[in-house]
């Protein structure tokens, strides 16, 4: 009886194995890039569950899941970069979401001035029921910026449904020391699938200096609830603000 059990466990998993396999194939369009020079051109780009190597340096999503890409540890053009973790919720998550969970980066460059570009973008969103608003979203309360430099997230929705499209600035967060500048626009109407995109750019960043960014978000809300949660969260980062700067 154990045996059959087991027998058919093995078959089963061996079954949803091959089917996970399957599915992933068909739908590994989330990708990160990044430019880490300053010669504006990005340095690499990979795609979930795959590997890129550039310059002799080999890097690979260590995430087995499809939507989820994790990069360890590894160095270049004078930028430690020690993690990298990024989440995409394509094709039918509530809410529809682009997220940087996790960026930790240190300047080790001697004379390292440029500026460090991290893209994420996914297509296939679902067509939504009525309008939406996309929404940039980190996480402040677990972001210390070093003094003079700013870190800005940008998200973007694109009808063309292509990687790193960005046709709609739809919205903005703008973080120095203490300042937080957010635009936002919107909503938009979709009558087809559309790409997300989410930027974030890191601008003086000086040597021996190191950043972790906890969480960028691109989410787009569909329904006034998540509105009301997305209000009260940042109102809760604002007031997170207000009390740092009394203090
Ligand atoms: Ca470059
Ligand atoms: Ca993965």
């Amino acid at each position: 009886m154990t045996y059959t059990v087991k027998k058919w466990s093995m078959t089963a998993l061996v079954a949803i194995s091959a089917f996970a396999l399957l599915a992933g194939s068909a739908r590994a369009t989330f990708q990160i890039r990044m430019d880490e020079g300053a010669d504006g051109s990005f340095e690499w780009t990979l795609d979930d569950n795959g590997s890129v190597t550039f310059d002799s340096t080999t890097i690979a999503d260590t995430h087995p899941d499809i939507g989820a890409i994790n990069v360890n540890a590894y160095e270049h053009n004078g930028w430690k970069i020690q993690v990298i973790a990024a989440s995409s919720t394509s094709p039918g998550g509530h809410p529809p979401t682009i997220d940087i969970l996790s960026f930790n980066v240190e300047n080790v460059g001697a004379g390292n001035d440029a500026d460090l570009v991290l893209e994420v973008s996914d297509i296939d969103f679902n067509v939504p029921a009525s309008p939406i608003a996309v929404h940039a979203l980190l996480n402040m309360a677990g972001i210390t910026i070093p003094t003079g430099t700013s870190v800005k997230y940008t998200s973007y929705a694109s009808a063309n449904n292509t990687t790193f499209q960005k046709d709609f600035a739809t919205s903005t967060l703008s973080l120095a020391t203490s300042d937080v500048v957010r635009t936002s626009a919107g909503p938009f109407t979709y009558t087809s699938a559309y790409s997300l995109t989410g930027r974030l750019v890191i601008v003086d960043l000086d040597q021996g200096q190191s950043l972790n960014v906890n969480v960028g978000k691109t989410w787009t809300t569909p329904e006034p609830a998540s509105l009301a949660v997305f209000g009260s969260l940042f109102g809760l980062a604002g007031l997170w603000f207000r009390r740092r700067k009394r203090a």
